[in-house]
């Protein structure tokens, strides 16, 4: 069987190469790129037929090498052609641009709602007086739970439905404590009185996570706003006006305070905190299920189990503490039917605020 002619190859192999050189688009430079390499390169096919030119007798090898060389020079300026028809072509649709028409509107992001509401309750607290402070959302069960006067296996601990982490046997501490997301922000009074002696007075917003159903008014993760407040001489009275300033500067001049008793294991008294309805002034409608009164946090005066176990003087301190929802109160102020609609990323509802 006789080879066919290296002549016959390059024939075909031009004729690849050029209409493949027709349709390629020569902005793209990977495309080139796979031209070049296809027909010019190391392993290409024109190199392939050079190579083979050794196998043939003398007059022939001469005369396919000049064929193989000239096609070579063809291809090489033939890509350089239509490289520059490219740009030419480019920069005359540039031109055509009409730079007079004018511009579309940047879109301006704006603070997520929680973090808007999050800035103004903690200036409210900024301005009397209280530095803010953050901890981390990845908790042990000791500041969670222990030092706040809720022992393992105590029912109290029900109340904060926990999502745990799992540790491997093998990194579990010699204690047995156990790692686990915080279910409110109160873990940082004990990680704040551990490390400064009184006069405390904090405030710490931050992320929380609980293990809940959600429905209009609970999620599964949400923000809290703690505060704390040791000294020596701090009565309920000083809770009391540091809550009801707070609550003149966010909702308003003439909003009346309720508070009543309830229970927490790191309070004693315990109380929750109400305002009365601005949707109603306290008349009853949806916004406040007809009672009048809208709860807006808990709070009472630290236990003194709570200060003794960071080791402070019990019988020279005494302190408040109190902790809110910042969602649930950018829905009574703004309206918001559902709390769910804050981590639900949908525009529709985040450009409203
Ligand atoms: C606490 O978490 C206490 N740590 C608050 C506290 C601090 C009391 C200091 C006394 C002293 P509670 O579970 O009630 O309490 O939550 C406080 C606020 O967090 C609630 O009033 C509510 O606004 C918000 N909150 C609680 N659970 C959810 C939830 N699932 N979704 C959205 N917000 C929630």
């Amino acid at each position: 069987m006789t080879e066919p002619l290296p002549t016959t190859d390059l024939k075909q192999l031009s004729e690849d190469a050029l209409s493949a050189l027709q349709v390629l688009d020569t902005s793209d430079p990977g495309a080139v790129e796979k031209w070049r390499v296809e027909f010019l390169g190391r392993n290409g096919r024109l190199t392939t037929v050079l190579r083979g030119l050794g196998a043939l007798p003398a007059e022939q090898r001469r005369e396919a090498g000049a064929a193989a060389n000239s096609l070579k020079e063809q291809l090489e300026q033939r890509l350089e052609e239509k490289r520059t028809q490219t740009l030419a072509a480019q920069a005359a649709r540039a031109e055509s641009l009409d730079i007079s028409l004018p511009g579309r509107r940047m879109r301006r992001g704006r603070l997520h709602p929680s973090t808007q509401i999050i800035r103004e309750i903690c200036s409210a607290f900024n301005e009397m007086g209280f530095q803010t402070v953050e901890g981390p959302e990845v908790e042990w069960e000791r500041y969670n739970f222990d030092l706040l006067n809720i022992p393992r296996d105590h029912p109290a601990r029900d109340k904060w439905d926990t999502i745990w982490i799992e540790q491997p046997e093998s990194r579990r501490p010699p204690d047995g404590q156990r790692i686990l997301l915080r279910t409110h922000t109160s873990p940082m009074q004990g990680r704040v009185m551990e490390r400064q002696q009184p006069p405390v007075r904090v405030i710490v917003p931050g992320k929380c996570y609980r293990f809940e159903a959600t429905d209009a008014t609970h999620e599964w993760q949400f923000h809290q706003v703690e505060g704390l407040v040791v000294d020596e001489g701090v009565t309920f009275a000083d809770l009391k006006g540091t809550l009801y300033e707070f609550a003149r500067r966010i909702f308003g001049a003439n909003r009346r305070v309720r508070f009543r008793c309830d229970f927490f294991p790191f309070v004693e008294p315990g109380v929750d905190m109400s305002i009365d309805c601005f949707g109603c002034d306290g008349k009853g409608c949806r916004i406040c299920k007809n009672s009048g009164w809208i709860e807006i946090m808990g709070a009472g005066m630290v236990h003194p189990k709570v200060l003794a176990a960071v080791g402070y003087d019990t019988a020279r301190y005494t302190g408040f503490a109190f902790g809110m929802g910042p969602e649930r109160i950018a829905m009574l102020r703004y309206g918001i039917e559902d709390i769910r609609h804050f981590f639900s990323n949908d525009l529709r509802f985040l450009s409203q605020f």
